[in-house]
């Protein structure tokens, strides 16, 4: 039996990698710590906090005594951190909010583990840690910056954020290195490229453009939209982060990322196509619009519109998973021409937790973020 201590299991990933576990090992604790911020959600994991194996707990990662209070109560295995800052338009606003959730949260929860964990300390004064307990931080691509129109990221890409967020991401990293080096802790980064799927919150590019073409809204491209970005379906991302947990090199990193890159622009123009085609072939689906609709000529690649870019975006992230690959046998289950339909069709049927996880700051966001691009 293990005990599983998930933080941000109320978010996009977490909550996905939650009905993951849950799904796949019928044997094991859950905790899910999480501060319930404007992107976590508990309607999202509802069915699942009815299960006998999961406890939620709301708090902060940067808080000691939270923490610590879960590991008094639980003989915690495994740490996945999830929680933190995800979006980098936000981080561009507000980037001092980053730092504290991203890394000092980070060395919090490290901290606290190691605190937990150790069990003796070796003659060279190394603590030595109970048997079979690992710390797995959920890290990006971003760290690795941006490439031009050739080339991969691998583990071995030297580390060269741009964005208040990335580099956030990187400090948590360097400080998740620093302690498996100084106190030789059993840790695992996982570098994932941009994920898509259920719970996506609408504020990340694909959830936003499903729900402006329901709106009836114009669609936001930054610059030009021939930004590169690669995508993954979210459980094949679970499925990564559980293999590294469970089967991972202890100290390695691993890229995650599913050889599917794609321009902005044609992200948001098969979004179009594939949400007409569906609403043309079922019906039912057009309860999904926010307005009264008798035809669907409106619903082209005019609504496209180009605005102001984000600043210093970042051109082309792509990973190369030959590590992740060879060494666990993981591999992207999901074809992108599969997962989009899915992840759309996953909308159309899921308005009510649109609006639920919208209520509340999202309009006055989007009219900050939008209103003068
Ligand atoms: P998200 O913004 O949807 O969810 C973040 C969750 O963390 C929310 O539930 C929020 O309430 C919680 N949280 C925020 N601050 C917290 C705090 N101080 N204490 C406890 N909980 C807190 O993010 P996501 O897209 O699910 O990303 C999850 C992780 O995966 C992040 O670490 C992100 O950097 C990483 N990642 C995301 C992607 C992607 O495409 N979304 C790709 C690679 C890596
Ligand atoms: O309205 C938009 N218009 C637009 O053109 C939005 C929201 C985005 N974009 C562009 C910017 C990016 O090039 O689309 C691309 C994707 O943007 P986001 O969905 O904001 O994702 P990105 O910035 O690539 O970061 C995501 O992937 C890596 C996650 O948010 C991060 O948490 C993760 O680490």
């Amino acid at each position: 039996m293990k005990h599983y201590l998930v933080t941000g299991g109320a978010g996009f990933i977490g909550a996905n990698y939650v009905k993951y576990i849950l799904k796949e090992h019928s044997d094991i604790q859950l905790v899910i710590l999480d501060d319930l911020t404007y992107a976590g959600n508990l309607g999202t994991i509802k069915d699942d906090l009815k299960d006998p194996r999961v406890e939620f707990v709301k708090g902060s990662i940067v808080d000691p005594q939270i923490v610590q209070s879960i590991f008094e109560k639980h003989p915690i295995d495994f740490v996945v951190n999830f929680a933190a800052e995800s979006h980098v338009d936000r981080s561009i606003e507000n980037p001092q909010l980053f730092l504290q959730t991203n890394i000092l949260g980070t060395q919090n929860m490290l901290d606290t583990a190691k605190k937990f964990w150790t069990v003796g300390k070796d003659e060279k004064g190394y603590p030595i840690y109970r048997e079979g307990v690992k710390y797995l931080q959920v890290s990006t691509d971003e760290v690795y910056g941006s490439l031009g129109e050739t080339g991969y990221f691998t583990e071995k890409t030297p580390l060269d954020p741009r964005s208040p967020y990335s580099a956030s991401k990187t400090g948590a990293d360097l400080i998740v290195v620093a302690y498996s080096e100084t106190y030789k802790m059993p840790v695992n980064i996982t570098r994932c490229s941009n994920n898509y799927g259920p719970y996506h919150f609408p504020e990340k590019l694909i959830p936003l453009i499903i729900k402006n073409i329901l709106e009836g809204k114009k669609l936001p491209v930054y610059g030009d939209g021939s930004n590169v970005r690669d995508w993954l379906y979210v459980e094949d991302h679970c499925k990564a982060i559980d293999s590294v947990l469970l089967r991972g090199r202890t100290g390695e990193v691993y890229n995650v990322g599913g050889h599917n890159e794609m321009k902005n622009i044609d992200i948001v123009k098969l979004t179009i196509a594939t949400i007409r085609r569906l609403l043309e072939e079922n019906p039912e689906y057009g309860k999904a619009l926010k307005f009264s609709s008798p035809d669907l000529s409106w619903l082209n690649d005019d609504l496209i519109t180009f605005v102001k870019d984000r600043l210093g975006h970042d051109q082309r992230y792509a990973i190369d998973p030959t590590k992740i690959t060879t060494e666990l046998g993981w591999y992207p289950e999901t074809k992108f021409a599969d997962g989009i339909v899915k992840t759309i069709r996953w909308y159309l049927e899921n308005q009510d937790w649109v609006e639920e996880v919208t209520s509340g700051d999202y309009q006055k966001y989007y009219e900050q973020m939008y209103g003068n691009r």
